[in-house]
């Protein structure tokens, strides 16, 4: 399998599903495009994924592209994995969790892009972000409670994978959650994303490229 992925200090979509690949064990190979050059993104992304954005996964002659597909499709392919929990209510629920921040939280996403290079610095975040800080809170301690943790549904699994860049935008931005609701099991679950391996692994090669 490749997986193309874009910038890794920028590219938000494609860390989700890389780390998701990572926690399959499979041997993958990567190919890296540098984001914000415009048309030579576009084309060398464009090479292999129709939608011409990072990321896609190619696996033989297939090729899937967009974040939350990808994920799914690894599975789907590798369910020793684990990717998703075998119940599946709580599966169910992991889906809404990873489809609300695919679809959602623009604000967020807009005022505070991933920059893992960046120095943590406060950043003074409009109220529509404030709401969507508040929503991703309410959402992290429910699942938590739910769970028990010490992932949102317990083992590790896709939502996490699409929560991570979210931790990595408080963290830049130093978006205290106890501000924007209960933080206690937020905050620490917070930063457990940022502490496992996969995720320390793309960090480290973020900032080495
Ligand atoms: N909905 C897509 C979004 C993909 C996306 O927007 N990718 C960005 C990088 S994070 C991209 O390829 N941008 C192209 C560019 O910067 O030219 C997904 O979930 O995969």
């Amino acid at each position: 399998m490749e997986i193309v992925i874009g910038t890794k200090r920028w590219s938000s979509w494609s860390l989700r599903p890389w780390l998701a690949l990572k926690r399959t064990g499979a041997p993958f190979t990567e190919t890296l495009v540098e984001l914000r050059q415009g048309e030579t993104t576009t084309a060398e992304i464009g090479r292999i994924s129709p939608s011409k954005l990072a990321p896609a996964l190619k696996d033989g002659d297939l090729v899937v592209w967009d974040s939350l597909a990808i994920c799914e499709y690894l599975a789907e392919k590798f369910p020793q994995a684990k990717l998703w929990p075998d119940d599946p209510a709580l599966r169910a629920i992991g889906r809404s969790a990873a489809a609300e921040m695919h679809s959602g939280f623009t604000a967020l996403r807009g005022e505070c892009p991933m920059a893992l290079e960046e120095a943590p610095r406060k950043l003074d975040i409009s109220e529509a972000t404030q709401k969507d800080v508040r929503k991703i809170v309410e959402r992290w301690n429910q699942l938590l409670a739910r769970s028990g943790g010490p992932f949102l549904l317990g083992e590790w699994s896709i939502a996490d994978a699409f929560y991570t860049p979210v931790a990595t935008r408080f963290r830049t931005y130093e978006i205290a959650l106890s501000d924007h609701g209960d933080a206690g099991a937020a905050t620490a679950y917070g930063e457990r994303l940022l502490a496992t391996p996969a995720f320390l692994d793309w960090e480290r090669e973020a900032l080495a490229g």
